[in-house]
């Protein structure tokens, strides 16, 4: 085994992927794969802390993954696989919540959305959505796991659970530290740009899907939710700003240019022409992603024996990290 770092994501086959989550995590994914051994799972297990639709919840885990491939994700070099698919993620779970506090976990403010938003059915699940996500980055001894900033608080709690963990039974687990995108790590809803764009946003109209046809994205971004004031310039922390800080990061990450470079471009220029163009970088950043993924998803039996080969190698390294765990709190092993 040689001496590199080991890279854990992954999202959760909840709805079709947006660029939100492209920009904020899969981007980030592909630039780590020359530098780490990384691994990249479809959290199928978390999505049904709501209520999914069991055959489209299977249509999109397999989608999501030709997606990981179009978006330049590597099959041969990266292990990546179907969460359920390897059962010790549930195992480890179920010792990690005992070692979770509930007073940690009302603290989370995804659960505090997602139970407002649901508030038919706030299970237990996902009350414990971070537990498990602790499990999932535990269990492969994970040094970095590359987010977006929504996620950044769940990491933290993985961190406090593994120390925790560590301070009684010695070292065993590493402690993972969550990476950001320099650009890109916060992407907000087009509709309303004080909350981050989701793919489960009831309103099609706040997020761009990554199954967007071309047209449908431009119009989107057209019809974005802006100010009045007529000036393009970046204020963080201006929620007035909002729309056109939204836009003017989005701009910055898909075309790898600085903020500031860009409102220089628009110095005296209008909103108008400013998200034709913003329209235009997303089409041409998206579009070959489409072409690619429309090729990859047609073949179903390279995607499942992708998803076999991952999930013999997750369930390889995790069996030893759980081993560890049982032996230490004191189970038979
Ligand atoms: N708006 C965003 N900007 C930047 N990054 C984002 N991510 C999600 N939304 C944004 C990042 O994408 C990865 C996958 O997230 P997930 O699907 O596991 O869960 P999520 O964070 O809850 O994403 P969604 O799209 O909001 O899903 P739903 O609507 O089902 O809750 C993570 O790295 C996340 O940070």
């Amino acid at each position: 085994m040689d001496d590199k770092k080991i890279v854990f994501s992954g999202i959760q086959p909840s709805g079709n992927l947006t660029l939100g989550n492209y920009l904020g995590a899969i981007k980030n994914w592909v630039s780590l794969q020359e530098d780490y051994h990384c691994i990249y799972a479809m959290m199928d297990m978390h999505t049904i802390t709501v209520r999914q639709t069991p055959a489209e919840l299977r249509r999109r885990t397999l989608e999501i993954l030709a997606l990981y491939l179009a978006c330049g994700i590597d099959a041969e070099n990266n292990i990546m696989f179907i969460q359920s698919h390897n059962p010790a993620h549930a195992e480890l779970a179920w010792v990690l919540n005992c070692y979770t506090y509930m007073g940690e976990l009302q603290r989370m403010t995804q659960f505090k959305d997602k139970s407002s938003r649901h508030a038919e059915n706030i299970n237990a699940g996902l009350f414990t959505y971070p537990v498990l996500m602790a499990a999932d980055i535990l269990l492969y001894q994970a040094d970095y796991v590359p987010v977006g900033k929504d996620q950044m608080q769940h990491i933290e709690i993985c961190r406090d659970v593994a120390q925790r963990f560590n301070a009684i039974y010695g070292d065993v687990f590493t402690i993972p530290e969550g990476l950001l995108p320099k650009v890109g790590a916060n992407i907000m809803s087009l509709q309303n740009p004080v909350k981050k764009m989701s793919k489960s946003d009831p309103n099609p109209k706040a997020y761009i899907s990554m199954m967007d046809d071309m047209n449908v994205i431009a119009k989107k971004i057209k019809s974005a939710v802006t100010d009045s004031e007529g000036v393009i310039e970046y204020r963080e922390g201006d929620d007035t700003k909002a729309g056109i800080n939204n836009l003017l990061s989005i701009m910055s990450a898909v075309t790898g240019r600085s903020i500031d470079d860009v409102v220089k471009d628009y110095a005296g220029k209008g909103y108008g022409d400013f998200k034709g163009d913003v329209a235009e970088a997303v089409v041409e950043c998206i579009r070959p992603i489409r072409a690619e993924y429309d090729r990859i998803i047609a073949d179903k039996a390279y995607l499942t024996e992708i998803c076999q080969k991952g999930a013999e190698s997750a369930r390889r390294i995790s069996e030893r990290t759980l081993k560890k765990v049982y032996k230490k709190v004191g189970f038979v092993v």
